[in-house]
């Protein structure tokens, strides 16, 4: 069955962590509003008041058969227990699911550092509140965010050889994995004064950031024209103002 993503065409956005998960599977699938003969971006809101029981608020969601599954996290624990992307056991995947969802917040956080008062408005209408809101980000979340990320990958089981080789939820690879990546490569593009000054206490993230981009699927996908570019309609943006080594 090839699966059908819903997502916004020009940005990687939340739809890139359910992208980086098919990926990484070698799922069948398409990117239906990036097919050539798509009518774009107005199906997508449409899906809120589509029939059936199950009709997803906001993108991505993805379909499989009869099934509609909104909700980044959502999606992700669909795919990790059907693609070996998760443990196979009751803690194990809740743990992951309990770093997807923190990593969500941790995305609507970047998110709000450029829209802090409403997405609808333009940011340059917002740009006293996201100048105050992202030196907050910068100093106090990133901070807090990425050195919990350090100390999980501190306390996993070590790799092959006692090396630091682990992931998030030990030994084997999870789509949490592939979100961290996400994240580390958006906060270098939206914030590179910033992750300059914080990477070097943050080693395991760096090296696990490393390994995901290197794993053969990844780093095809990346050198593909699927993967999208950062831009400035994404959640992560650069806007030289909002950027700061500390
Ligand atoms: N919590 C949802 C958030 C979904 C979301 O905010 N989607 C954005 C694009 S990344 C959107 O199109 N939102 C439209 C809206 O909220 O009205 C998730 O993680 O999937």
């Amino acid at each position: 069955m090839t699966y059908k993503l819903y997502y916004w065409p020009e940005i990687q956005g939340r739809g890139e962590f359910v992208r980086l998960a098919l990926e990484e599977a070698g799922a069948d699938y398409v990117d239906v509003e990036r097919e050539p003969k798509s009518k774009r971006a107005a199906p997508l809101y449409k899906n809120r008041e589509a029939p059936g029981a199950h009709p997803s608020f906001a993108p991505p969601y993805l379909v499989d058969g009869d099934l509609v599954i909104g909700q980044t996290a959502n999606i992700l624990l669909y795919l990790g227990a059907r693609h070996d992307l998760a443990p196979s056991d009751e803690a194990g995947r809740l743990w992951v699911n309990q770093i997807q969802l923190t990593i969500a917040d941790f995305v609507l956080e970047a998110h709000d550092t450029h829209h802090p008062i409403a997405g609808s408005l333009y940011y340059e209408d917002q740009k006293p509140e996201a100048l105050r809101r992202s030196a907050i980000f910068r100093r106090d979340r990133m901070p807090e965010y990425l050195r919990w990320f350090e100390r999980i990958l501190e306390r996993a089981p070590k790799g092959p050889g006692g090396s630091d080789a682990s992931w998030l939820a030990g030994a084997h690879l999870s789509y949490a994995d592939l979100s961290l990546f996400q994240v580390v490569a958006g906060l270098r593009y939206a914030f590179p004064k910033r992750m300059k000054a914080l990477e070097p206490d943050l080693p395991r993230v760096v090296a696990a950031h490393d390994r995901v981009k290197e794993r053969p699927r990844i780093s095809a996908y990346l050198a593909s024209p699927r993967r999208i570019a950062f831009n400035e309609m994404g959640i992560f943006r650069r806007y030289r103002e909002l950027d700061a080594k500390d």
